[in-house]
């Protein structure tokens, strides 16, 4: 029988996996806690700067604060042996009998908190290693034993994902719980693409050429229109992409610091990517696959685009295929070499 509520589907999970519910369990905890805080705070005094910084110099919200305490005091009730957050420098040591490493994004979207904008935590669980703490979490993101993300959003909403399909449970305020509500299968193709168009003249010529096609439409080499999305919350339009399809861009940009985007590789790309990927999507730095990058540093960015499997496979094109350029050319007039 499928399991109906998060309780459930943890508890069908494999024996060897106790430890990996288990610890989401606690995060589930943390997460609606932190979505008690939202609601019974000033969205003003969330957003307020604490006065420190993160490993990459954001200045921190309270709430960003608030958020990481929640998730760190979680692994260490669920004994998780390594913590790895975007708040924190180094990776930590919890000394948790679970040989499991948990990577986190503790609040996606902060500088949403203050517009009431759906923001997030994601979360990635990974097997413990031999060695210094970072060692765990320099692993590939193929090593995963979960990954999920919680949406703070009209609905306090969670996807996640053990490696056998993805599946999205949604809180039930009147039974106290989350209760699972979709198991999301993403179309191959798409119409509707999520990019910052205000960076167009920071992206590379393939970016640029990609956009260029879809907002060409039905009169262009895609021969069909497009619609475009941006919320400037990567679980927001991860969420979307996982209910309704389409395609998430965040390349490398010309912009000092941005030459590999602004997504982190460990605790966002990674869960996202396999989120995805167990939807029957795929994630891609543009061309490689996410889950295949070896990381070399704990808040290293990757450049990340995911969503519909033949719309990545496509971009992918634009920067592999110097073909796809001479659709320009007027040998080829308007039509696309691909069919849509
Ligand atoms: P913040 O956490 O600083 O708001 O950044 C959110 C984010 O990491 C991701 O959730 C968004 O997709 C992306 O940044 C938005 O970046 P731009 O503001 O450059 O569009």
């Amino acid at each position: 029988m499928s399991a109906s509520t998060l309780d459930a589907y943890l508890n069908s999970q494999s024996p060897d996996r106790a430890a990996v519910s288990e610890t989401v369990r606690f995060l589930a905890t943390a997460a609606m806690a932190t979505r008690s805080l939202i609601a019974q705070s000033s969205a003003s005094a969330l957003g307020a700067a604490a006065g420190g910084r993160n490993a990459d110099g954001d200045f921190q919200r309270h709430l960003d604060v608030s958020a990481d305490e929640a998730f760190l005091a979680a692994a260490r009730q669920a004994g998780v042996r390594y913590y790895c957050s975007e708040e924190i420098d180094s990776a930590v040591d919890l000394n948790g009998p679970q040989q499991l490493a948990l990577a986190i994004d503790p609040l996606d979207g902060s500088s949403n908190i203050d517009t009431n904008v759906s923001i997030g935590t994601i979360f990635s669980i990974l097997p413990a290693r031999a060695g210094e703490p970072a060692e765990s979490f320099l692993q590939p993101g193929r090593n995963q034993l979960a990954a999920g993300f919680f949406i703070y959003g009209p609905q306090l909403a969670l996807a996640l994902t053990f490696g056998a399909g993805t599946r999205i449970f949604v809180h039930s305020p009147r039974l106290g719980t989350f209760v699972e509500a979709v198991r999301p299968s993403i179309a191959e193709k798409t119409d509707e693409f999520a990019i910052n168009a205000s960076n167009y003249r920071h992206w590379d010529d393939a970016v640029r050429l990609y956009v260029d096609d879809c907002l060409k439409g039905s009169a262009g080499p895609r021969e069909k229109d497009f619609n475009m999305r941006w919320i400037a919350s990567m679980v927001a339009d991860a969420y979307r992409i996982l209910i309704r399809g389409g395609v998430f861009l965040y390349p490398g940009d010309s912009r000092r610091g941005y030459a590999n985007g602004r997504l982190r590789l460990i605790y966002e790309a990674n869960p996202i990517a396999m989120l995805i990927e167990q939807a029957g999507g795929a994630a891609t730095d543009g061309i490689s696959a996410i889950l295949d990058l070896a990381p070399s540093s704990l808040h290293q960015r990757t450049p990340l685009v995911f969503g519909a499997a033949r719309e990545v496979a496509r971009i992918g094109r634009y920067h592999t295929e110097p073909s796809v350029i001479a659709e320009r050319s007027p040998l080829f007039g308007n039509r696309g070499l691909f069919r849509a």
